[in-house]
């Protein structure tokens, strides 16, 4: 967080100041001191995020920053670090563990090994639609996700939206569960993500999104598995032809903040950045269903062959994946009340 403070300037004009405020009274003094010292910090909140301009995640971030800034009277402003410029996402939120990055933008999946509590959002064919998803990370269970990130050295506060991710291949079309045994499908750097390659049969290969291209280009791997925005964006529909909608996966984006950068706030600066990020995600719903529209139109466009699946097949092979990741009762419970939401 770069904090450009003026101490020089506001200590000495205090100092000057200070004898003829005692003269003039206690009133005066708060009301020449207290503007210096608001004006005195500017804070700036630089954010990473690996997709291009133009992404719903990007620009929610980015309507986030003009929220603060209005609120904040210029003060505060959010630099939005995009197109991986900072890292792929395993690195930027190790920086942002550590304080070097204020604010990180990543898939739930990349946040499971560090903060056990995300995986149940991952979990196959877990949320019903969008809007059940939504009541989860809208409600309590939500909120308790985004507390666990504290302890290790994020604070948690937002999720935006992803669609559904489902298979993409460059040679043979997946038409039915049988199709996946032996692919190399890319994953996510997640254990629930390879492990749940691993249950529909297929051989997980777990990669940064950046090496994806490439990598199905030289036939590294078969496939990958994605939603419509982000296998439109990457191009990956290019060297990808064949989508599968398996849908499997409802798996939320989650903005974190660092937590030494979170320190530093004084409680008021706080409560800016929680409801601007909490506000950016109206915004970001919007962004979202239009952009998803709009990338499948595309990708169709491009000569996609898109293909529909009995997912109930595909949803029946994940009962390892439940037994595995399923297994202490505060995580039974949680599954339990996420299941109850209506
Ligand atoms: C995208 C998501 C990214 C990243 C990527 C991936 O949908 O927005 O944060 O998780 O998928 O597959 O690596």
């Amino acid at each position: 967080m770069k904090q450009t403070r003026m101490p020089g300037l506001s200590r000495r004009l205090t100092c000057m100041l200070v004898p003829c405020l005692f003269a003039i009274g206690t009133m005066a003094t708060t009301a020449i001191v207290e503007p210096s010292k608001a004006q005195a910090q500017e804070i700036s909140l630089r954010s990473a995020d690996i997709h291009p301009d133009g992404y719903p995640t990007v620009e929610a971030v980015k309507y986030m920053g003009q929220l603060l800034n209005e609120r904040s009277k210029g003060r505060i402003k959010v630099q939005v670090m995009n197109n991986a410029v900072l890292g792929q996402e395993k690195d930027t939120i190790e920086q942002t563990r550590f304080g070097v990055i204020d604010m990180n933008r990543v898939n739930a999946a990349a946040f499971n090994n560090l903060v056990p509590q995300t995986t149940v959002l991952g979990l196959p064919f877990l949320f019903r639609s969008t809007d059940h998803m939504h009541k989860v990370v809208d409600g309590p269970i939500g909120d308790e996700i985004l507390a666990a990130f504290e302890p290790h050295g994020l604070v948690g506060l937002a999720y935006y939206d992803s669609g559904a991710r489902s298979f993409y291949t460059t040679k043979k079309p997946i038409e039915k569960l049988a199709d996946l045994k032996g692919v190399k499908i890319r994953v996510q750097q997640s254990d629930l993500w390879i492990a749940m390659m691993q249950a529909f049969g297929a051989n997980p290969t777990p990669m940064p999104m950046g090496e994806v291209y490439s990598s199905l280009e030289t036939g590294v791997v078969d496939g990958a598995e994605n939603n419509w925005p982000s296998y439109e964006s990457a191009r990956h529909y290019e060297v990808a032809k064949n989508y599968t909608l398996t849908e499997h996966s409802l798996n939320p984006e989650i903005l974190v903040m660092a937590k030494t950068s979170w320190d530093k706030l004084s409680p008021d600066d706080q409560k800016l950045v929680r409801q601007a990020a909490k506000d950016s995600v109206v915004k970001m719903r919007e962004l979202w269903s239009a952009r998803e529209k709009a990338s499948e139109e595309k990708v169709r466009a491009g000569g996609v062959k898109v293909i529909k699946v009995d997912k109930q097949e595909f949803a029946a092979a994940m009962t390892p994946v439940y037994a595995r990741f399923v297994t202490d009762q505060k995580m039974k419970d949680t599954l339990k009340r996420i299941q109850d939401v209506k």
